[in-house]
């Protein structure tokens, strides 16, 4: 029998699925994860790095030591570190936009490689030829990295159906923002994952702009979880600032997708506290609401609080404080220091052929 989910207390998710006649069992309301006080340790250390990691890339473009557009994930930490810590790297792929440093930290990739790209250095991840918005990693099934707005969710089908085709048992995390979301490709990559019933979740990043324009001045369906309704894909909206909601529903997302029920759209809401890109004014919003959320909201303060509650000592959360500085200054030393990539290097990775 079909379950009508409604949200219950505490859980701050809401799940649909479209209408009655469907005739499958929907996904259950997640609830939040229930971590070890070891996993609540972890989670901190990945939203410290990533935020840490941001910040001095931000210094480090102030510098001019990096060009072209760099997008920072500060405020959105909880989002990748809840997902990517349910998944298995080598197994699950993973695409996403330019927005794109904290995926990859959240995976454990070397944050070394990943500000030596930032930099256009040789030991660059992209080997300093992708830049803030281009990284790659293929060993870890991480395919992007791209500046196309929305591009993303139809290679990210791609990779769902390779993970079909082959089957291996893998299954495709698509990350896009709100505004990604008003894209048309994103309705084709829907069609036909739900039409297939690939094994992908859909993750909108719904930090409540695009560019300078606000989700509410740009979307006729504002509550982005309902998107998939019309295709018959569920949806379910999370609070993206709480570390545990969002691992919570990740592994009920896991569980739809495994059991060969195809697509499934998560709705992470959540907040950029930093500008769109480094270019940024930000007249399209107060300094006040910046700060309220900051205040009220903040994903690495919430984990804090779980921390004190399992009686981890703020000493021990310090000494990781000081931990991840050493990690993020030595990335910084590592791309300033490190060599730019050979003259030849522009003639490698370039398609040319006839056709
Ligand atoms: C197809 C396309 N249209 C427009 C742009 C210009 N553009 C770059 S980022 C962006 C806003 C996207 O916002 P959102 O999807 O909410 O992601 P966020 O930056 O908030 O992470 C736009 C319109 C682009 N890169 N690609
Ligand atoms: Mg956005």
């Amino acid at each position: 029998m079909a379950k009508t989910p409604t949200p219950r207390s505490g859980a701050r998710a809401k799940a649909t699925a479209a209408s009655a006649d469907h005739n499958r069992v929907r996904p259950d309301v997640p609830t939040d994860y229930v971590a070890s006080k070891e996993e609540l340790l972890e989670f901190y250390r990945q939203m410290v790095l990533i935020r840490r990691f941001e910040e001095k890339a931000g210094q480090l473009y102030g510098l001019g030591l990096i060009g072209g557009f760099c997008h920072l994930y500060i405020g959105q930490e909880a989002v990748a570190v809840g997902i990517q810590s349910a998944l298995e790297p080598g197994k699950d792929s993973v695409i996403t936009g330019y927005r794109d440093h904290g995926h990859m930290l959240a995976y454990g990739i070397d944050p070394n490689v990943i500000m030596a790209e930032l930099t256009g250095r040789e030991a660059g991840i992209s080997r300093g030829k992708g830049g803030s918005m281009h990284m790659f990693s293929v060993e870890h099934k991480f395919f992007g990295g791209h500046g196309i707005v929305g591009a993303q969710v139809s290679l990210g089908a791609g990779l769902a159906f390779s993970h079909k085709y082959r089957g291996d048992g893998g299954v495709c995390v698509a990350y896009f923002g709100d505004g990604a979301a008003n894209q048309g490709q994103v309705y084709e990559s829907f069609n036909m994952a739900e039409l297939w019933k690939l094994p992908i979740i859909f993750v909108i990043e719904n930090n409540q702009y695009a560019m300078g324009t606000s989700v509410n001045r740009s979307s006729a369906e504002d509550q982005l979880y309902r998107r998939g309704e019309s295709f018959r894909i569920p949806g379910i909206q999370v609070n993206g600032m709480d570390v545990l909601a969002v691992r919570g529903a990740t592994e009920e997302a896991l569980k739809w997708v495994k059991a060969g029920n195809g697509p499934i759209l998560l709705e992470m809401k959540t907040y950029r506290y930093r500008g769109h890109s480094m270019s940024d004014p930000a007249k399209y919003r107060s300094r006040e609401e910046v700060q309220a959320m900051r205040e009220k909201s903040d994903p690495i303060e919430g984990v804090k609080k779980h921390l004190l509650a399992a009686e981890v000592g703020e000493d021990e959360m310090k000494a990781i404080d000081q931990e991840i500085r050493k990690i993020v200054n030595a990335s910084a030393d590592f791309a300033e220091t490190s060599p730019e990539p050979d003259l030849a290097e522009l003639y490698t990775d370039v398609l040319v052929e006839q056709y």
